[in-house]
């Protein structure tokens, strides 16, 4: 049985810009996966539940300032404060989900435009966080993305911020060493997504042994 032959679970990751339905895919394989009898956890960046989490919470709510480096930082301590645990999880069989992680801290921070905080500068905090073995890239066109209806009211949820994102997503996408970046065309009905996504999960459960131990971000 498939089962069996897992060793470690798998570090699912799921990217992509505001309303590409990150959540619900993330809610649908979660659900899929625990009713195959895989052990899974389901998390996601921002974890507002935390100190730091409350201060990222606050400031994109527009309730709090902080300079673009701060905040940025603080997303990323966001990530390091779990990274233990994630890592005892996997340790265990566990196939955790994560819905955002190193990917939006980069380039939603870089996307900004702040002449000091380049793209480079941003993902150096991400390096020795674990190694996603499948990152999960939703694209939906802006037409698509418009089509959903109006954005939320936090900050970074206006057209122009998201068009910056778009680019710099797709910028990493081209990076050699993300190889294990599987990019779902996300504007079709959440039932097609949701199988897309599916199979390259399975796929990778499956072959986890073979990739060996848990890797770190470089
Ligand atoms: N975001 C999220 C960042 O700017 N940096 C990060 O590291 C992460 C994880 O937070 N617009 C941004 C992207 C989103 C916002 O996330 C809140 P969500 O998934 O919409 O709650
Ligand atoms: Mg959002």
């Amino acid at each position: 049985m498939a089962h069996d032959k897992i060793k470690r679970g798998a570090l699912v990751v799921v990217e992509g810009l505001d309303r590409a339905g990150k959540s619900s895919q993330c809610e649908l394989l979660y659900r899929s996966l625990l009713d195959m009898n895989y052990k899974t956890e389901y998390i996601r960046f921002p974890d507002r539940s935390t100190p730091i989490g409350k201060q990222i919470d606050s400031y994109l709510r527009g309730q709090s300032q902080l300079g673009d480096h701060s905040i940025h930082l603080l997303f990323s301590a966001n990530r390091w404060e779990v990274a233990q645990s994630i890592q005892d999880d996997i340790a265990k069989g566990i196939t955790v989900i994560v819905d955002r992680y190193s990917y939006s801290g980069a380039v939603y921070s870089a996307a900004k435009g702040n002449p000091n905080l380049s793209l480079h500068w941003a993902w150096q905090p991400e390096v020795g966080l674990p190694r996603p073995d499948l990152c999960l890239f939703l694209s939906i066109s802006p037409e698509e993305a418009a089509k959903r209806g109006g954005y939320g009211v936090e900050r970074y949820e206006t057209d122009s911020m998201q068009k910056r994102v778009r680019d710099l997503f797709l910028s990493l996408l081209d990076l050699p060493h993300n190889d294990e970046i599987c990019v779902i065309d996300a504007g079709r009905p959440v039932d097609e997504v949701a199988q897309d996504i599916l199979e390259p999960v399975l796929e990778c459960m499956k072959n986890v042994d073979s990739i060996g131990s848990l890797k770190k971000l470089a």
